[in-house]
């Protein structure tokens, strides 16, 4: 296969309501998305995950831009890419820069399933026909503001709470919701704005019976998180931490964490997201599916990798209405009463990619070929 021409387009899209964690309020997010042609009719199509300013990872969209452009779209297009398996080592080289690569990789996965006629799920290896979902809820005003979105969310089906925390917006808003909800399946999301001295802190949230706290601490630590695993009964789930495989590794190792959340992007492509996958499995590590408040290809492209046998816990993968007025994709993901999405059926990420839409949201566009 050959990749004769990759489109870059740059998007702002307005989130329906801002997303607050410790590390920013998003209230607009700029997308760029990668569009590859194999020059015989055969498109692919991916999203990059970076942020608009680099607080949750190194890598934002101005970051990512270049490195798509000077460096990765002209390195696919010079490539003969036999199977989408090695986009990974071709990318190999290039350091860092890993949302950047993984939208250029995850594009090569939808294209080489379209060319295949196959859903992506299944040339990805995936298994199940149903993923559980969960919510990500961003810092509200209030407590009751909190628990009003809560209980939206529950009624709607999903099946599991994550609230954002942050030093001084914890303890009182986990109280809260644990008193209004006694069994709900609840977890927290510190976005590591917590280290080592807050531990009586963090062992006060043992008695809330959460699913796991995520991310307490620094996003580039592995070895304090050991250090507070062993101070906590509650699962330690690492997000920012782990950027591949061998983190993934060093983490289990050094009893970093008991459950890993898995973004594509963060770990530079759908290869490396299974890699994953496969080593948490292999030694008792659970592992979802994460979110980076993706448009309708990056939604579609997390719901494929969400099949995977060892992703058993509910994700943030949910319904485009609660992000966007109008997705980017047809039709929009929708999440069953009971908090459940069925991958799609169609070949590659299985929706229809809303051109047009894409067209009047375009901030910049550039093609390499
Ligand atoms: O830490 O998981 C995170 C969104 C942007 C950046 C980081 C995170 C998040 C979320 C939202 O929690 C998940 C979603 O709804 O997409
Ligand atoms: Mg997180």
């Amino acid at each position: 296969m050959r990749i004769t021409r990759v489109e870059l387009t740059h998007i702002r899209l307005p989130l329906l309501i801002p997303f607050e964690t410790s590390l920013v309020r998003t209230t607009e997010r700029e997308i760029i998305l990668v569009r590859l042609e194999d020059g015989e009719g055969g498109e692919g199509w991916g999203e990059c995950v970076a942020e608009e300013r680099p607080l949750y990872s190194e890598e934002w969209t101005e970051t990512a831009w270049p490195a798509l452009e000077q460096i990765l779209a002209p390195m696919i297009v010079r490539a003969d890419v036999d199977a989408p398996e090695s986009v990974r080592s071709l990318f190999a080289p290039i350091r860092g820069n890993r949302m950047a690569k993984a939208a250029i990789e995850s594009a090569v996965w939808d294209l080489a399933a379209r060319r295949q006629s196959l859903p992506l799920w299944r040339l990805l290896g995936g298994t199940h026909r149903e993923i559980p979902c969960g919510v990500s809820i961003g810092l509200k005003g209030s407590n009751e503001e909190l628990l009003r979105v809560i209980e939206r969310e529950v009624t709607a089906g999903y099946q599991r709470i994550k609230i954002k925390i942050k030093p001084g917006r914890d303890v009182d808003l986990i109280e809260a919701v644990r008193s209004r909800y006694p069994n709900l399946p609840l977890m927290a999301d510190a976005n590591s704005a917590y280290t080592l001295n807050d531990l009586p802190l963090l062992k006060q949230l043992d008695d809330y019976d959460l699913m796991m706290i995520e991310q307490p601490l620094a996003h580039d630590d592995i070895a304090d998180h050991a250090r507070l695993q062993e101070e906590i009964g509650t699962p330690i789930c690492l997000d920012e931490s782990i950027r591949s495989a061998a983190d993934a590794r060093h983490a289990i190792e050094l009893g970093a964490c008991r459950i890993i959340n898995i973004k594509m992007g963060r770990v530079g492509g759908h290869a490396e997201a299974r890699s994953i996958e496969t080593l948490a499995r292999t030694r008792g590590v659970q592992v979802w599916c994460g979110g980076m408040l993706e448009a309708g290809i990056g939604r579609a492209h997390n719901i494929a990798l969400s099949t995977l046998p060892g992703f058993t816990l509910p994700g943030d993968v949910s319904a485009s209405a609660r992000y966007w007025d109008e997705d980017i994709i047809e039709p929009a993901v929708t999440v069953s009463a009971t908090g459940t999405i069925v991958p799609p059926s169609g070949p590659g990420i299985g929706f229809d990619v809303k051109r047009e839409r894409i067209a009047k949201l375009a901030v910049r566009t550039v093609a390499i070929q």
